[in-house]
This record gives structure tokens, sequence and C-alpha cells, in this order.
């Protein structure tokens, strides 16, 4: 039975992941940082009491920032794959944290790499890092592929430079399988709730569901390149599978602005949303016409500009390249946009039904705004 290790187990990509390498006959470890609630929501369905038979589904307390708790548990483990997706995530926060994502995203892919070489591992364990599209940063050329030359907006991106680079060069220096993903934007229902689709999936159905009055957002002119996470994380496993450890593009190919995302996201609700002041200056979307469960008065707005959600150097257009993936890992994605923005705003609709009828019999609903 191969084992795999994933840190970064409890985020999106993480929780799919581990549920696809169970459904394939594998033992499964994760590392989770200890926090003061429960983090495992995302997890807790594939969860296994440790003190059952047969148990495939390991966690273990570590952190990206600690090199001997990693040697340790890779010591533990000894993986056959390492799937390095921890990370501070968050674009816009690492300009208020650079030192601490630098350390996470940056020092702790070495970390890993080291670990492995340290451990003596080099031969046994083939390791995956987590790399990005936002290393392309400022357009140098589109689409983007595994050649285009990097040019990162943030300290994030500066700190998975460092990260794609290590990599490289340990798998240059060391003949290990040391691999990097350059993966652009993915979602689902499992999304972090301040990242844009979802907060936008979210707003959409608390709005509709009568539970908050509008969205704030930033920038609705940048454009991505989305996928559904389900279709990566099937990625991420192609490119471990390779005789040859090489670097992959992954992405659909077609790149879409903000502001189309929230009209898409609010139409699958049954929202038509119009520009506030239309051909003039767009400060945000008020409702055209809706769906008639909604009862959202025409001309309401729903989606206002906040100038906090504006990043001091911003990434405005991500379009990638797939075809080295499609081609040598046969790998084709099953969700295109539509299909993801359904997904998405079908599960915040069912999610958010329980809050509304937690308000209907009296019980005070938190609102976030982030
Ligand atoms: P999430 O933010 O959902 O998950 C990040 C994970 O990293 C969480 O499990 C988090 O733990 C963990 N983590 C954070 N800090 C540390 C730390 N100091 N030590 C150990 N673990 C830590 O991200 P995604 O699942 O979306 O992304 C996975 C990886 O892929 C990340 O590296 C990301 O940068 C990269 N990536 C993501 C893309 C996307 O579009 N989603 C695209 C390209 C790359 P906790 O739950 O406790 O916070
Ligand atoms: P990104 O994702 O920065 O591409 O990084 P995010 O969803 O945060 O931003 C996408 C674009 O939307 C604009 N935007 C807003 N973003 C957020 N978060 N909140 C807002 O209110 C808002 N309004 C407009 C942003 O300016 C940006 O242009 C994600 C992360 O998952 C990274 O870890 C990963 O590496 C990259 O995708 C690929």
């Amino acid at each position: 039975m191969k084992k795999a290790l994933i840190t970064g187990i409890t985020g999106q990509d993480g929780a799919y992941l581990a549920e696809m390498l169970l459904e394939k006959g594998y033992e499964v470890h994760g590392i989770k940082r200890r926090t003061s609630l429960f983090n495992t929501q995302r997890i807790d369905h594939i969860y296994e009491d440790p003190h059952e038979k047969n148990v495939r589904f390991h966690l273990h307390y570590g952190d990206l920032s600690d090199s001997t708790n990693i040697i340790r548990i890779i010591q533990d483990v000894q993986p056959d794959e390492i799937y390095n997706l921890g990370a501070m995530s968050h674009v816009q926060v690492s300009f208020d944290e650079p030192e601490y994502t630098a350390n996470v995203d940056g020092i702790g892919t070495l970390r890993i790499l080291e670990a492995v070489r340290l451990l003596g591992l080099t031969e046994k364990t083939k390791i995956y890092q987590a790399s990005t599209s936002e290393l392309y940063g400022l357009v140098q050329e589109v689409p983007q592929s595994e050649t285009t030359p990097f040019y990162p907006r943030s300290p994030y991106a500066v700190a998975k430079l460092y990260a794609y680079w290590i990599t490289v060069n340990y798998r240059e220096a060391y003949g290990m399988f040391a691999v990097n993903g350059i993966l652009f934007n993915h979602e689902s229902p499992l999304r972090g709730e301040t990242f844009v689709t979802r907060k936008i999936t979210r707003a959409t159905a608390r709005i509709a569901l009568g539970l908050q009055d509008k969205v704030y957002l930033g920038n609705l002119d940048a454009q991505r390149d989305w996928g559904h996470a389900k279709d990566y994380v099937e990625a991420m496993w192609l490119i471990l599978q390779q005789e040859k450890p090489e670097d992959f593009v992954i992405a659909t190919g077609e790149t879409t602005r903000i502001r189309d995302f929230v009209r898409m996201s609010f139409a699958e609700a049954g929202i038509e949303l119009e520009f506030k002041g239309e051909g003039v200056e767009e400060k945000g979307f008020v409702v055209k016409c809706n769906d008639p469960d909604y009862q959202l008065p025409v001309g309401k707005e729903v989606v206002a500009i906040d100038e906090r959600y504006f990043r001091p150097t911003e990434v405005e257009l991500l379009i990638g390249d797939p075809t080295k993936s499609k081609t040598k890992l046969g790998w084709e994605p099953k969700y295109d946009l539509k299909a993801l923005v359904n997904d998405m705003v079908a599960a915040d609709l069912n999610l958010f039904k329980k809050d509304q009828l937690l308000e209907s019999s009296g019980h005070r609903v938190l609102n976030y705004f982030e």
C-alpha cells in the first residue's frame, strides 16, 4: 500500500486530495496545525477513529515553520509521496504578514526537501510542490506556460518563487523526484471564505435568502483562469505518477473578469444584476430583476466597492496554457466555469438555508464581512 503525506490537509486542496488518494487505496497521513478550535471541518467526513483496526487515515500535529517536527513526521511515516500544499495562501494577507509568509511558503518547502535528503529518502520519496500562477504576476506573455518568465507581485508570490526554484534545484542537485505543479486558480464549495469566488457565492446565497444586505469587493477588472479543485487534485497525482520528474502548468485556458463571475453567481440564484451607473463609472451592482422567490427590490445595491480590497500591486491577467498537461499527463478537467459556479452557489444556498431557518426561529446568525 502506497503512503502519502499531505501538508495543508485541512485546506481546500488537501481535503479533496486526501479523499481521492483514499479512494485509490493509499494510506494517507496529513499534517494539521494545533488551533484553539477544531479546524478539520473539510476532512471530518473521511476521519477514521485511530482506535479502530486497519486505519488508513492519520493526522499528525505539525507546522511548516518547525524543521524538527517535519523531520520527525517524515521519519515516522516514510512516505512514498509528499504533497506540500501547506501555505499562508492568501495573496492580500501576505502584504500584512510578509515575513511569516516567506518562512512558511518559501523556507517551509526547503524544510521538506532537506528532511527527505537528510533522512536518506531521496530514492524513495517523490515530492509535489504547490506552485502557483501568481509566479507570473506582471504579464510577460499570454497564455502563460511552463516557459513563461516569472514576475511575482506579492510577498506570497515571491515566497512561492523561492519554493519553485529550490524544488528545481533539489531535483537537479540530488536527483530527487521533486516537481512543481503550477496551478492556476481553482475553486469549489470548500474554497476559503475570503477568496473572491467563495466570497461572491456566499454573498449571493445570503443576499438571496435575506441574511445579508450587500457585499463589498475590490478590483472587479482582474481576470482569472478558474477551474474546479476536484479536477486539479487529480492533476497533482498524475504529475507524481510520471516516469520523469517535470513541472506542469494546470489551467483551463480560459479567463474571466471578477465582475463576470459576480453576474454568473447571482444569475445562478435567479438574480439578474446591472452596474450601478452603467457605462459611466462602475461602482458595483444593483438588482435588475430577480426570481419571485427572493423578493429583492429592483435597483437594490447588492455589490459595493471598498478600497480596502485593492492590493498594493495587482496581478491583472492570468490565462494558462494547459497543452503540456493535456498531452503528457492526459489530464482533462470535468468542470467548466458554469458547472463550477453552479456547484458553489448550490452548496452555499444549501448551507445558508440552515441559517435562514435559525433566524426565522429567533436565533441571531452572525454576518461575516471580509
Ligand atoms: P488553503 O488556504 O485552503 O489551505 C492551506 C493549508 O495550509 C491549510 O491546511 C492550512 O492549515 C495549512 N497551513 C497554513 N499555514 C501552515 C503552516 N505554517 N504549517 C503547516 N500548514 C499550514 O489553500 P488551498 O488548499 O487553496 O491551496 C493549497 C496549496 O496550493 C497552497 O500552497 C496554495 O498556496 C497553493 N495554490 C493554490 C491555488 C488555488 O487556487 N487554490 C492555486 C495555486 C497554488 P489551517 O487549516 O490550519 O489554516
Ligand atoms: P488570488 O485569489 O489572489 O488570485 O490567489 P483571490 O480570490 O484572493 O483574488 C482574485 C482576484 O480577485 C480580486 N478581488 C478580490 N479578492 C479577494 N480576495 N477579495 C475581494 O473582495 C476582492 N475583490 C476583488 C483580487 O484583487 C484578485 O485580482 C489565489 C490563492 O488561492 C493563491 O494561493 C493561489 O496561488 C492563486 O489563487 C493562484
